[in-house]
């Protein structure tokens, strides 16, 4: 490690483990706040302002690799955009302030604040495109499942790895129409499909710890940028992850060039997506299988946040009640 990646990495673990969950409980509480009023726009703008506001004040030079779109089209926490308190060391931004906007606009489950910091470079920058992913938990060998494998292969190597038959697997899926085919040669194959109607940042996640979650392997379509972030989440508890993204027009092959992206068809290894050390933060906004929603009570607000580092395989679990509920800007 160079003098001044491991300088980074310091800082990583020092201050931003506890600095991070700071920015994603100022997100998911003002997004709370907007819980089941149907206007996701407003509960996404409302996560993006304090997100930014709370990610200023942190001691770093960052840039958002992962954002809320490309320049032109968001004002705020966009590709490129330069954010931090403009000292420090230099890092990568991922952020989703609302991922899953829909479910919080409709008060449903597993609607989530997050976001991931790494050493500068450090990110896959991905224009805001979907991305193919197929990811399982850790344990395996490298490379037992692949993008290019069939649904079927891939389920019967995850069963025989893991020493089951292919009916005790089960995959998650985003419930789309374009999965049709996916579905069916997952249950072709024997498995059992549980499907989610949003949120595949803790979708993936799910699939690192399935004796809890019951999820043994992620299949499907989803965002790209929630691909880089959940990419960031397996980078720090283990388990393995492939992306492709999806560049079907000359109009998105053209901005994903201007990113840097040379070739189009591209298979993203975990390592490719995140290089070196980071940290990723996610706190719930509505209450899901992964994190307790924000609580507003008399006087408090309660908040429950992972946060998780990549040099260590920490994982940290911070249930906060909050008093000073002028720092919400509520
Ligand atoms: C997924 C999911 C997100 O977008 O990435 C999905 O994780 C993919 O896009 O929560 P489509 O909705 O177009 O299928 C979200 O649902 C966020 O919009």
């Amino acid at each position: 490690m160079s003098p001044s990646s491991s300088k980074t990495s310091t800082m990583l673990d020092r201050i931003l483990a506890l600095e991070i969950a700071r920015v994603t409980e100022r997100a998911a509480v003002a997004a709370a706040r907007l819980r089941g009023r149907g206007d996701e726009k407003a509960a996404d703008q409302a996560a993006v302002d304090a997100m930014r506001r709370e990610m200023n004040n942190l001691p770093i030079i960052g840039t958002v690799v992962i954002g809320e779109g490309e320049r032109d089209e968001a004002p705020m926490l966009f590709i490129g955009e330069k954010v931090g308190g403009g000292h420090g060391p230099k890092v990568d931004i991922a952020v989703d302030p609302l991922e899953g906007t829909t479910l919080c606009a409709k008060n449903m489950p597993g609607a989530i604040a997050t976001m991931a910091v790494a050493e500068a470079n450090a990110l896959l920058n991905a224009p805001d495109v979907y991305m193919e992913k197929i990811a399982i938990g850790p344990g395996y060998a490298k490379g037992i499942v692949d993008l290019d494998a069939s649904p079927e292969d891939n389920i019967r190597a995850l069963a025989r790895a893991k020493g089951v038959k292919p009916e005790a697997i089960t995959a998650l899926i985003l419930d789309r129409p374009r999965h049709a085919d996916l579905v069916a040669a997952v249950r072709r194959a024997g498995a059992a499909v549980r499907f989610i109607t949003d949120g595949d940042v803790a979708g993936v996640i799910h699939t690192a710890d399935p004796e809890s979650t019951g999820i043994d392997i992620y299949l499907g379509v989803g965002g790209a940028p929630e691909g880089v972030l959940a990419a960031s989440a397996l980078a720090c508890i283990g388990g393995q992850i492939q992306g492709r993204l999806v560049l079907d027009t000359e109009e998105k092959r053209g901005r994903a060039a201007k990113m840097g992206i040379k070739d189009p068809r591209k298979k993203y290894a975990m390592e490719d997506m995140v290089k070196g050390d980071c940290v990723f933060a996610a706190t719930g906004v509505t209450t899901g299988s992964m994190l307790k929603g924000v609580r507003f009570r008399d006087g408090l607000i309660e908040t429950e946040t992972v946060v998780m580092r990549a040099a260590t395989g920490t994982v940290r679990w911070i249930r906060a009640e909050h008093r000073q509920l002028e720092k919400f800007h509520l």
